[in-house]
């Protein structure tokens, strides 16, 4: 179906040295994960955009708990899918490789991948909002929503919402690994929720090649050098299936 499109992909993986993966919800779709803003991402009537915000945790902090408790009980019964395992298969294929992942949900570290950060954070962490220390949710004793730190003050999920920055660290990391790569493969994200929606654009501007993968175009498409259009699920593999690495 995709087939000269795949070829091409495929050749220039299979002369890529270092390889730079960005993904974002969609990659998780085929697990059964909501995306943010396809027809089954709203929450009780909420988008993505009403709860992400420290605005709405501070004004309503149950809410936003809730809703993260609610896509904690999809996530906890959820397993990577064929998209998460062909990303991991790759990263032992390549010479230099970095995942970054918008997601929160923890996937691909379940796959065991090494080389990764998890830029919004990850949802099974909680962060105090009076120390900003942070720690695993499940050593935490749940006894009011939000749960509270040993000093007393709330418990936030120790993800990055809008309006706040992404920390340091992982912005360098992100800016080193883009300089790096010739070959970035962006799959499952709507392009449109910066920094990242601008990475594509980074590696273009640095001289890498881009690879969309996407069920649907995007901004990233008209900058892509190849839209590979159909589920992450079925072309990552297929992707990994030629490599000759
Ligand atoms: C499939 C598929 C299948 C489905 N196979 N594909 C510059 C310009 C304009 C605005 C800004 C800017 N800089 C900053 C902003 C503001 C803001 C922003 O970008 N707003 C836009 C909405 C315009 N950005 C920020 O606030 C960021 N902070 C920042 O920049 O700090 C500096 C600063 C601070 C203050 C002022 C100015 C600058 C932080 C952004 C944090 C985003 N956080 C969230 C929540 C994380 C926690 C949580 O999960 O609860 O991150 S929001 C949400 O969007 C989440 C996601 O990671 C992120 C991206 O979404 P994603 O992954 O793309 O999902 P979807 O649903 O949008 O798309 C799914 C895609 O999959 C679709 O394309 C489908 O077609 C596809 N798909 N099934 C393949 N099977």
């Amino acid at each position: 179906m995709y087939s000269d499109l795949l070829a091409a992909a495929i050749d220039r993986l299979n002369a890529t040295k270092f390889l730079l993966i960005i993904t974002g919800a969609g990659i998780s779709a085929e697990s059964g994960i909501p995306t943010f803003r396809g027809k089954d991402g709203l929450w009780q009537n909420y988008s993505a955009e009403e709860l992400a915000t420290p605005w709405a945790f501070e004004r309503t902090p149950e809410i936003v708990w809730k809703w993260y408790d609610w896509r904690r009980g999809i996530i906890g019964n959820a397993e990577p899918n064929p998209g998460h395992i062909a990303i991991k298969n790759m990263e032992s294929m390549f010479p230099n490789f970095f995942l970054m992942t918008q997601n929160v949900d923890g996937l691909h570290g379940r796959t065991g991948i090494k080389n990764m950060i998890e830029i919004h954070g990850n949802l099974w962490r909680v962060r105090c909002t009076s120390e900003g220390k942070t720690m695993m949710l499940m050593d935490v004793p749940l006894k009011t929503i939000p749960p509270r730190c040993d000093c007393g003050a709330i418990l936030r999920p120790d993800v990055v919402w809008f309006g706040e920055s992404i920390p340091t660290a992982w912005l360098e990391k992100s800016f080193k690994v883009m300089e790096l790569c010739d070959t970035l493969i962006v799959a499952g994200t709507s392009g449109i929720v910066y920094p990242v929606a601008s990475f594509p654009q980074t590696v273009k501007s640095n001289g890498g090649f881009v690879i969309e993968v996407n069920i649907e175009p995007t901004p990233i498409s008209s900058l892509a050098d190849i839209s590979l259009y159909g589920k992450s699920g079925e072309i990552l593999p297929m992707l990994q299936k030629g490599l000759k690495h």
